[in-house]
């Protein structure tokens, strides 16, 4: 690094400062895998805990404003649960933030939501995303997050281009009830739960589906979602390129969809894609990409693991700052290809935990918000309060 020691840390300040990321209220219940579950007397099984729980991770991190909400599981009366959860943004002094419909957990959905052959079950999965859509507008959430199940498991038995146009009609009217400020972003998954096609399986049909559907809606990026070694930062790179980049679900994973925490198998992968979002602000692109976490915590401490989260994502942020992308520019201009990648790579080794630890500390943070968290007993409290129930809130969540 060629920076001075005050440069430095303005760069961190001017990074971190710019850096938010949403947590999941799914991430403090009990979920498990399709084995089982290990309950946690420390879990969340109500809004309100979930609430709670969010309201530390921000007093410790001071990064995490919002709440992402899961409409079956969090507000399971639709409509009427908007009012409590406005209540509990008053009392915990989290927003919520993107509201995910929840289109896999009903029996009918069994051979699909959106994409569902019976015209019925479209209607009534239509009908969710709409509300959905509605509960946002009354707690005034940008985004609305939307993710399917739908596919086949078996050659054949579906017609994968009637499932096309089924999709792009209920895409067109939900933006049709878009309140002018918010944006309906698409996720996609190559597989899981379905095996053999999933009718939203890469950013390219998540792409073709976003242009098709109206200008408020954007492709949604979750890391796990996707093939061995494929290349996310190049994804990352066309959706900046192509103004469809909506935002994020980070996680980390060895295998497919394993929802482990971010950072903690390939933070080389997270960096170069911060590396990408990095270079494209120095460019002045346009971004309003959402950073949301999606994880859930099947054996760590929930409270724990979603800290760590966040202060990984921080770290690999910053360190990502740290690449000087003028410096890069020349020596990818002149193909020196050594010095470019010792550039990047020597951003990536940088240890900027201390530059974080000085930026809390600016900030009146907790310098370190997991030995804060452990000090404070808040998980030792919750245990106790929360501890002989055993049930979730759901089969997942
Ligand atoms: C899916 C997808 C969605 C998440 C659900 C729980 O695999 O990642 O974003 O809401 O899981
Ligand atoms: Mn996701
Ligand atoms: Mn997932």
């Amino acid at each position: 690094m060629t920076y001075s020691e005050s440069a430095l840390f303005d760069l961190a300040v001017q990074a971190l400062d710019a850096f938010q990321i949403e947590i999941p209220s799914w991430g403090f219940a009990n979920t498990g895998t399709r084995f089982g579950k290990f309950a946690q007397a420390a879990a969340a099984s109500s809004i309100e805990e979930k609430f709670a729980d969010a309201a530390e991770v921000n007093r410790l991190t001071g990064v995490t404003p919002t709440l992402a909400l899961h409409v079956l599981w969090d507000l399971p009366n639709g409509l009427a649960d908007v009012a409590e959860v406005k209540e509990l943004e008053r009392r915990f002094g989290v927003r919520a933030g993107s509201i995910n419909p929840n289109l896999f957990q009903d029996q009918e959905y069994k051979f699909g939501s959106l994409c569902n052959p019976d015209a019925a079950v479209r209607d009534h999965a239509v009908a969710h995303v709409l509300d959905s859509i509605e509960i946002a507008k009354r707690l005034g959430s940008r985004d609305l997050s939307l993710w399917l199940p739908d596919g086949s498991n078996y050659p054949g038995t579906q017609s994968i281009r009637n499932r096309i146009g089924w999709l792009e009609q209920a895409l067109c009217t939900a933006h049709s009830h878009l309140a002018p400020d918010q944006r309906l972003l698409i996720e996609y998954k190559p597989f899981e739960p379905a095996f053999y096609h999933t009718d939203i399986a890469d950013w390219g049909m998540s792409s073709h589906l976003a242009r098709t559907a109206g200008p408020q809606a954007r492709v949604l990026v979750d890391t796990g979602h996707h093939y061995s070694s494929q290349n996310i930062e190049q994804i990352v790179a066309w959706l900046l390129h192509t103004g469809l980049l909506g935002g994020f679900h980070f996680n980390d994973r060895r295998y497919a969809d394993d929802d482990l925490t971010l950072g903690s198998i390939d933070p080389y992968q997270i960096f170069r894609i911060f590396h990408e979002l990095h270079s494209a602000r120095t460019e002045g692109l346009p971004h309003a990409v959402a950073f949301m976490i999606d994880q859930s915590h099947n054996l760590k401490g929930k409270i724990e693991a979603t800290v760590q989260t966040v202060v990984t994502a921080q770290e690999l942020w910053l360190k990502a700052a740290l690449v000087d992308r003028a410096l890069l520019a020349v020596h990818q201009a002149s193909c020196d290809l050594v010095a470019a990648e010792e550039l990047f790579r020597g951003a990536f080794w940088t240890d900027v935990r201390p530059l974080a630890a000085s930026w809390r500390k600016a900030k009146g943070l907790p310098v370190d918000p997991l030995a804060a968290l452990s000090e404070s007993g808040y998980v030792e409290r919750i245990g106790r309060e929360r501890g002989s129930r055993s049930s979730a809130v759901s089969s997942y969540a």
